[in-house]
């Protein structure tokens, strides 16, 4: 049965008392919909179910994916917060290249930039007439750059919207003595905007609010932010103060009434449109309700409600609500460790694995993402995360831009992909089947709710497949909302039953899709115990900022398999198969993981004598916590490091028995900042401990920028139970020895 969207009928399922089903057939969509204190649980349910959002709402659910660009002062100092005494010659910005931030933005298939204008510090990158704390007062293009405009330039030239993050709290204004944050001046009607002499407005509009100085101040520069450069698409308000004073106040009621005014369709992030979703880690709810309660009116308050509980819209939630209210999720976090830009060393990027994974999870979890590139020093994106970035935007293009039901025959309201129609199930409806001309590969389906006709509705649902002539199920989860995903190991098959299995009203489900993710094989590490046994695993990927607590890697790969050799041969899918630990001892391990499509890149690695029997002898010094012991425990995460720093170090190891060496290997402890690795120094061996004979003297450079795994091959074999180690040159910062490993082979 098909609705059309100006045609709106509501059918509603249940039997209820006569108040109720008046109350039922008087439900009007809305966005915010008041709870009468004698509503039912059942009439709660049914208006959460007519809860919409607003056209602006609408239509920022579908960018689904966007860019923040955190930039400014803490570019150049290496800071997550400034303080505001910042001066503003440490913006040293020499080139700015935002056509390239644009071209890697779309790309990556993002619909939206939103530029940090202002952070914390106050430090703003538009030629602002009310403050010169900012690009006018740096060396950026002789103080005449403006990065707004430049953005926004690029923007238009890439068919990319516009947003602005502009901090409500402001060190500048609150460290200076002539500061307008918290200076208790008085409220009296003012202007918006304050005429500058010289430097007038193209747009007349004025507005008269009634606000104190640091207001005044907002105001006006969210006016220029507005009204110079384009149509601007969200204003976001972040909720973080490092510091207050004097009690300041926001007039959010004449920030918003501005807004509403300059920018009709722009979504505001921090009040009623758009909500944080609780952490900034990328972590998104098995379930994430856009409806939400709300105890008072949510477009007349200040404060809002805690967003970080797991739960925020289910019916319980709802039940002791004064009002409810659209207001979606915004998943925002950084592809790098932190806001803003540091280093290339030492803040590592995250995979583009986690990323898409982050993008499956939120956008198809009924939120929007919101990912931070942050540029660096010179004005562009690092090599490392455009790489992501362009491995990510590949990937959704692939997955997303190709509907394996397109040429299916059938509700055409729901397989035509078009968010204007859908199919509203009848009463006692439940399922919808879909039947393909051919068998087709699949391992996720798509489902959308009309919600901004009729709500969210749908609380679980189930996909099943036609496998071998009987329904299986593939995949369930609960609500749907704007966008859900459902992933899943691969089926093959020509029918897919969708079962709706609880819901708040008759659901209206607008499109359904199925999307083949073409599975790689991950990249592998292996790891070997004292015993030898070596367990290979997809390797993980480095990330140590605000963990989310998802395994991206089971995420996304299912239906690989992992193929070694431990001769030298590169390993196929007709070598031995790895299922559990491998016992390896002086040999080379190769291995290749091998999707049902894809084989991945062949990994190696050498591994020496074994290490069960070794002993120190003796060793220069060592740390109590980090005895030289740690040095070939198996465990590169604990190390050797000596007390002191006096060169040269010296370690004596038994190897238990008289061996054949003929390599060493040296692994540096994994830190943040490496430090400490030994970058020369003499191997010398001995039969009885006490006379020595250097057999090889070693060198390793450039550890400092690429800390990994070295070996240092010798010109001869040599037979030995004795070795010691003399570290004549460290590479780091001090000279004390660190050492995570050390393997002869
Ligand atoms: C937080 C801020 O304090 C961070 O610096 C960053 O801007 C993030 C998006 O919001 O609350």
């Amino acid at each position: 049965m098909l609705y059309l969207r100006k045609n709106i009928l509501f059918l509603f399922v249940a039997i209820f008392s006569l108040a109720n089903v008046v109350a039922q057939n008087t439900i009007t969509p809305q966005n915010t919909i008041e709870i009468e204190p004698d509503d039912s649980e059942d009439i709660i349910i049914q208006k959460s179910a007519n809860v919409v959002p607003a056209k602006n709402q609408f239509e920022a659910l579908q960018n689904e994916f966007i860019a923040f660009i955190h930039f400014g002062i803490n570019t150049f100092t290496r800071m997550e917060w400034g303080n505001g005494n910042e001066s503003p010659d440490i913006f040293d910005l020499k080139e700015l290249d935002t056509d390239r931030w644009c071209r890697v933005i779309k790309d990556a298939g993002m619909k939206m930039v939103i530029l940090t204008v202002k952070h914390h510090d106050g430090f703003v990158l538009w030629q602002s007439r009310y403050t010169k704390h900012g690009v006018m007062s740096s060396s950026f293009q002789n103080g005449k750059g403006d990065i707004l405009k430049s953005l926004s330039e690029s923007c238009k030239k890439f068919g990319l919207k516009l947003g602005v993050y502009l901090s409500p709290v402001d060190l500048y204004q609150i460290e200076n003595p002539d500061g307008l944050y918290g200076n208790l001046s008085e409220y009296t009607k003012r202007t918006i905007p304050r005429a500058v002499s010289g430097r007038p407005f193209e747009n007349k509009t004025t507005f008269e609010f009634e606000v104190d100085d640091y207001n005044e101040y907002f105001l006006n520069q969210l006016f220029e932010i507005l009204t110079e450069y384009g149509e601007i698409h969200e204003v976001w308000f972040d909720g973080a103060h490092p510091k207050t004073k004097g009690g300041q106040r926001y007039n959010y009621s004449a920030w918003t009434k501005l807004i509403r005014t300059l920018a009709p369709r722009a979504v505001i992030f921090g009040r009623e449109d758009i909500r944080w979703c609780g952490n900034e880690s990328g972590a998104t709810r098995k379930t994430e309700w856009n409806v939400i309660p709300y105890q008072f009116s949510p477009h007349s308050l200040s404060t809002f409600p805690d967003m970080t509980n797991d739960d925020l819209g289910s019916r319980s939630k709802l039940y002791n609500a004064k009002y409810l209210h659209y207001q979606q999720a915004e998943t925002n976090t950084s592809i790098r460790e932190g806001w803003f830009y540091r280093d290339d060393t030492y803040q590592k990027v995250r995979s583009a694995d986690d990323v898409f994974d982050i993008y499956e999870r939120a956008v198809g979890g009924n939120s929007t993402f919101l990912l931070n590139i942050p540029p660096n020093r010179e004005g562009r994106f690092s090599s490392q995360d455009v790489a992501v970035l362009e491995e990510t935007g590949r990937r959704i293009r692939e997955t997303y831009g190709i509907n394996l039901f397109a040429e299916t025959k059938g509700k055409k309201e729901l397989l035509d992909g078009n968010l204007n129609s859908y199919y509203l199930l009848e009463d006692g409806e439940n399922e919808i089947v879909i039947e393909m001309p051919n068998s087709q590969k699949i391992n996720r389906i798509v489902l959308q709710e009309a919600v901004d006709t009729h709500g969210e509705r749908i609380e679980k649902h189930a996909v099943d497949a036609w496998l071998n002539n009987e329904w299986v199920e593939v995949s369930t989860a609960t609500n749907v909302g704007y966008k859900r995903i459902l992933r899943f190991p691969e089926i093959t098959t020509d029918k897919i039953r969708i079962r709706i299995i609880e819901s708040r009203l008759n659901p209206a489900i607008s499109t359904v899709s199925a999307h083949y993710y073409r599975t790689r094989p991950p990249r592998l590490e292996f790891l070997r115990d004292k015993e030898g046994m070596v367990t290979i695993s997809p390797k993980k990927a480095e990330f140590n900022w605000k963990p989310h607590g998802e395994n991206s890697i089971e995420n996304l790969y299912q239906n690989y398999e992992i193929f070694y050799t431990t001769d030298g041969s590169e390993p196929t899918r007709n070598s031995h198969k790895y299922i559990n630990p491998i016992k390896v001892e002086n040999n080379e391990l190769r291995a290749v993981a091998i999707s049902s499509e894809m084989q991945g890149d062949v990994f190696r690695e050498y591994f020496g004598i074994l290490k069960n029997s070794w002993k120190v002898i003796s060793v220069s010094s060592n740390k109590p916590d980090n005895d030289a012991g740690l040095s070939f425990d198996a465990n590169p995460e604990t190390f050797w490091q000596s007390e002191t720093a006096d060169l040269p170090h010296t370690i004596v190891i038994d190897l238990g028995a008289k061996q054949t060496i003929s390599a060493m290997l040296y692994t540096p402890p994994k830190s943040e900042k490496p430090d400490g690795m030994m970058a020369k120094g003499d191997i010398q061996i001995s039969d009885d401990c006490e006379e020595w004979k250097t057999v090889e003297g070693f060198e390793f450079g450039n550890l400092v920028n690429d800390p990994t795994r070295r070996m240092h091959q010798f010109s001869n074999a040599v037979s030995t139970r004795y070795v010691r180690i003399v570290v004549c040159k460290i590479e780091g910062e001090n000279n004390f020895v660190r050492v995570g490993e050390l393997d002869f082979w």
